[in-house]
């Protein structure tokens, strides 16, 4: 029987016609840029993942013989499928295979953990698991068994690092592929999603109490890449450095890894944006474009200072490096004047959404343009509001809610009516909660958001999802999240509690870790209160909180900050 394509907002019928007639759209799938590249250049490398190399053709075998498997296992379009991989080749391997088979997949961030896995298993109920062994949650198989049980789809788990009695995501990769079915000539043949309809779902930043899921069609993300590959003058001999999590969006897509294969050149990957990880993987490999968050940016220039101040550091090459791109978070503008000088390279900021439009600095704008906004956007076709409360468009310069409508944003969560009509209006603008300036020549300045959401250091935190899982503790009456300040990371996360009797701020983070959350949403502060202060109508006065966090209490010890790791 066939099954059901994945549910989908579409498109009016009258901005679709447009954007085929103009180009856009061009009904290929995902995996079209990396399969050219194979056919014209397949000696090529495309990843270079640690001390591994994989050429076009080697990364096409690799996906096409997991895509026939996947096929072979009777998984295809209408399946959908939870993946959580490290940044590794076998992450891009994995998703191009899954475009290629049409089964559409969510990509968990490595630092995700039950609270989060859980979330996505509910909403997408997968047929497939693709997971690693390495990560504590998949060390034994209790949690893949709580997952078939979420899941009543759930029956076929791949791992990576896999043990013996396993069924090991590399085997399926393999290129015996015929010989492992047993069939040979009559296997049915992996064919994606039609292009208008979900390729994969990208993940939200979220300010609602559930992780929400954009459903991210090919024609839509594919123009997103060919146009932000040409933004960002990528060719053959860009070698971009992925050193934040690769499912993002900025690294998937903006231009990304597969703005990258798009163009034919390299995605060299890294765990983290450690400089002291970073620098010698640049000079190794000729780096020659990065995309970092603020705080990645501020300990790479640091450390390129640092080392110039001692005159017995190693020194570091970064000559190769021609292109720094910054988002996810605001970037201070004074860190911004600094880039060229200290990494003697281009800047270009990058302000976009999972849930669409991506705004950039040309490369070729006039360098206080680069320092002072975020971008304008990829296409000529992002239609941008900046609106008042009232809805009504604001004067250039004057600062309003940014609305938004385009041939590659979305026009719907997934499965998420209440959140959607609270989104979007009735054009089909969305409404991404971020509060901005428009210059008279189209370049947004990010000044604030309205949305209940922290961005700690690009990582997004959705207040409401960390007081719903607060308020779970016997003890805890109420429960607000709001934003500090912090040097490094722009803001982190402070958790005011109204508590029943005696509770330490540890008990609280024990509680959370318990309930699976990721790291990064963990609250960075605790503050027990007698009563929560209320707005006029009764709700929760965040703005009186942040208010109440003195200078001295949000400063933040750089010594101690970790690494950020995750978008
Ligand atoms: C201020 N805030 C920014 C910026 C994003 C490219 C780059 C980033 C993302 C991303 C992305 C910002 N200055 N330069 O998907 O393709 C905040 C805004 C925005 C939210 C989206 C891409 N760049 N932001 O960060 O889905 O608040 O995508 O609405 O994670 O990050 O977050 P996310």
């Amino acid at each position: 029987m066939l099954k059901q394509p994945i549910k989908l907002t579409h498109w009016p019928e009258n901005l679709t016609r447009s954007y085929r007639a103009k180009g856009y759209w061009i009904d290929q799938p995902l995996t079209r840029g990396l399969r050219h590249q194979a056919r014209v250049q397949p000696n090529l490398t495309a990843i270079i993942c640690g001390s591994r190399s994989l050429s076009y053709g080697e990364v096409e075998q690799r996906f096409m013989a997991l895509a026939r498997r996947l096929t072979a296992s009777g998984l295809g379009r209408g399946d959908t499928a939870l993946v959580q991989l490290p940044n590794s080749a076998e992450f891009y391997i994995t998703l191009l295979a899954l475009l290629e088979a049409g089964i559409a997949s969510v990509n968990a961030l490595f630092a995700h953990k039950q609270n989060e896995l859980n979330a996505y298993a509910d909403q997408i109920e997968p047929s497939l698991l693709i997971v690693d062994r390495s990560h504590p949650l998949f060390r034994d198989n209790q949690y893949v068994e709580s997952l078939k049980a979420r899941s009543g789809r759930l029956d076929t788990v791949l791992f990576r690092s896999a043990e013996t009695a396993d069924q090991s995501l590399d085997d399926w990769m393999g290129p015996n592929v015929e010989s492992l079915s047993g069939a040979g000539d009559d296997l049915p043949q992996p064919g994606p999603t039609d292009p208008d309809q979900v390729a994969f779902f990208q993940l939200s930043g979220g300010s609602t109490g559930t992780p929400k899921l954009v459903p991210r069609t090919h024609n839509d993300y594919d123009y997103s890449i060919r146009a932000s590959a040409k933004i960002c003058g990528l060719s053959p001999s860009t070698r971009f450095l992925c050193a934040l999590p690769a499912p993002h969006n900025f690294l998937l897509s903006s231009p990304g890894a597969l703005g990258v294969f798009h163009a034919g050149g390299t995605v060299v990957l890294a765990p983290n944006p450690d400089p002291q990880i970073c620098f010698p993987i640049i000079a190794r490999h000729k780096v020659t474009m990065a995309a970092l968050v603020p705080s990645a940016v501020s300990m790479w220039l640091r450390a390129v200072e640092q080392a110039k101040a001692d005159p017995t550091a190693q020194e570091q090459d970064l000559s190769s490096l021609k292109l720094v791109q910054v988002g996810g978070a605001s970037f201070a503008e004074s860190e911004a004047r600094r880039v060229p000088k200290v990494l003697g390279c281009t800047l270009q900021q990058v302000f976009g959404m999972a849930e669409g439009l991506v705004n950039y600095t040309r490369l070729d704008d006039d360098p206080e343009i680069i320092f002072t906004t975020q971008g304008r956007p990829i296409s000529d076709d992002d239609e941008v509001r900046v609106v008042d409360e009232n809805g009504d468009d604001v004067l250039d310069g004057q600062t309003g809610m940014l609305a938004t409508r385009g041939p590659y944003t979305f026009r719907g969560y997934f499965q998420s009516p209440d959140a959607n009509a609270n989104a979007f209006d009735d054009q089909g603008f969305y409404f991404s909660g971020d509060l901005v300036q428009r210059l008279p020549s189209g370049h947004l300045r990010v000044v604030g958001r309205v949305k209940d959401q922290i961005n700690r250091g690009g990582e997004k935190i959705a207040a409401e999802e960390i007081e719903t899982l607060l308020l779970r503790h016997p003890q805890v009456n109420q429960a607000a999240l709001v934003a500090i300040d912090d040097l490094l990371l722009g803001e982190k996360s402070c958790a005011f509690i109204v508590a029943e009797g005696a509770l330490r701020p540890a008990e609280l983070r024990r509680h959370l870790i318990k309930l699976g959350v990721a790291d990064y949403k963990l609250p960075d502060r605790v503050r027990f209160i007698d009563r929560m202060p209320l707005t006029a109508v009764g709700k929760t006065d965040k703005r009186a909180l942040r208010k109440s966090l003195s200078d001295g209490f949000a400063r933040s010890d750089a010594g101690k900050i970790p690494i950020p790791e995750t978008l």
